[in-house]
């Protein structure tokens, strides 16, 4: 992508209205603009690294055996009253009415929804067990919608659905998911902590958000020192029930909390370790059994002929937080330090030359190079001062800068910089093969 003809509208001050650096630096970086309070347009650099996460939420479920679908946004009152959240939900859901006067809903969640629609295509107990997801825009009306897209109003989420014949499949399960999750976070080069969490408004008897580690975090958490290293899953075969349990026991033994979770007994044991921080949830799972299918009269045929009501859990993850999230963990004072796998663009190719020949002609036959080879590459051909040209790469945060200048040039080499990180010299004829 040539920067002349990309839509990216950076800006030079930090707008005041944004509190946490998250949402100044994806305002500064053009990635957002507010369109009202808690709603946000994604422009082109926000998009495509809203979609790099997507994707990779996207491959870890499909890899643990969810599937996907998508679900309308919009749902009936009617749905929502045989659950009893119609009522109960309360002003965080967006009430909405038709032409013909029929009560209407923006979906917060999805739980009846994905029940009902399990219901119509589920007979017996060989169509379990099933888990199945989408990736789709929410609302929830937030009474302190804030932070950007941390706490939004409008956000988008992955939310999956397993359904199973008891207890013990529904674990399974959930202990899939749950796995999966460390495995999805980890491939965004950042660490989430399990802790065990109340239910809320999703209702049921176990859960576990996970938290990613910042300052400016709206959650208070306490944690043992080890979970600041990275966790190894590679290793866990998600198909043994067994094996799954046991992991994920050996991971809870290390203590870690939120403030309405502590528990000050087990926290004084592991005292010496203990940490105390901010945290972003980023995702929670939940177990809740037969809360829907039972409120919905949903049955699959056993083996002998019984009716069975399936046991169910609801995985959620917050991928347009996320972006925020990431960022909070990854940046510097002069912008984000994107990690590779979620980066807009993996190179800035800079010339900080347009006006000079032979400049011009190694930058785009780098451009054309890099893009024959699939590296995805934001080519700053403007006619722009260096420095302008470096604050910006700095700023949307590129793992690699690729800098062409008159001097290296005649020297037959560029400059190939680390974001945040060390520069070294490569031939030019050697620069694209580099960086793939
Ligand atoms: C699980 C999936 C649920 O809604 N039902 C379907 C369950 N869980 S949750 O914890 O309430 O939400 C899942 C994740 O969505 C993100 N999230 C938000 N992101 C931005 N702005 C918000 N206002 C917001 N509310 C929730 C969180 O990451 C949460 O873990």
């Amino acid at each position: 992508m040539r920067l002349s003809r990309y839509f990216l509208p950076v800006l030079k001050e930090t707008p005041g209205d944004a509190q946490v650096v998250s949402h100044q630096l994806m305002l500064r970086a053009g990635m957002i603009r507010q369109t009202a309070a808690g709603i946000y347009a994604w422009l082109p650099l926000g998009k495509r690294v809203l979609a790099k996460i997507e994707n990779i939420v996207r491959e870890e479920q499909d890899r643990a055996g969810a599937i996907e679908v998508l679900m309308p946004t919009i749902q009936s009152a009617d749905l929502w009253r045989q659950s009893g959240r119609y009522d109960a939900y309360g002003p965080k859901m967006l009430r909405i009415t038709d032409r013909h006067d029929r009560e209407m809903l923006f979906s917060p969640t999805a739980e009846e929804l994905f029940t009902q629609i399990f219901q119509n295509g589920a007979k017996s107990y060989r169509d379990l067990p099933r888990n199945i997801y989408q990736i789709q825009w929410k609302f929830r009306d937030e009474v302190r919608p804030r932070f950007g897209v941390l706490r939004g109003r409008e956000f988008l989420m992955k939310d999956a659905y397993s359904f199973d014949v008891d207890y013990a499949g529904a674990c399974h399960s959930y202990n899939r998911m749950f796995i999966a999750y460390l495995r999805t976070f980890a491939r965004m080069g950042i660490h989430a902590i399990p802790m065990r969490a109340d239910t809320g408004p999703i209702g049921g008897d176990l859960s576990h958000e996970f938290i990613v580690l910042a300052p400016t975090g709206e959650s208070d958490v306490f944690y043992h020192e080890n979970w600041e290293k990275g966790r190894d899953t590679a290793h866990v075969d998600a198909d043994d029930a067994g094996a799954l349990e046991a992991f994920i026991d050996g991971l809870n033994a290390d203590y870690a909390a939120t403030d309405e979770k502590r528990d000050m007994a087990a926290e004084a044991a592991c005292a010496p370790s203990l940490k105390q921080s901010k945290g972003i949830e980023v995702g929670q799972v939940f177990y809740f059994g037969e809360k829907y299918t039972k409120a919905m009269g949903v049955t699959v045929q056993g083996p002998d002929g019984a009716a069975i009501t399936p046991h169910m859990g609801s995985y959620g993850i917050g991928v347009s937080r996320l972006v925020g999230a990431i960022i909070e963990a990854c940046h510097d004072k002069d912008g984000i330090v994107w990690p590779e796998a979620v980066a807009p663009f993996k190179v800035a190719l800079i010339n900080l030359r347009v006006d000079d020949a032979a400049c011009k002609a190694a930058a785009e036959t780098l451009y054309a190079e890099l893009t024959a080879k699939g590296v995805e590459v934001l080519y700053d051909d403007r006619d722009e001062r260096g420095g302008a040209k470096f604050a910006t790469a700095d700023l949307i945060g590129l793992p690699w800068q690729l800098v062409i200048g008159p001097k290296g040039v005649a020297d037959g080499v560029a400059e190939l910089k680390r974001r945040g990180g060390d520069r070294i010299e490569v031939p030019l004829a050697e620069a694209a093969a580099r960086l793939v």
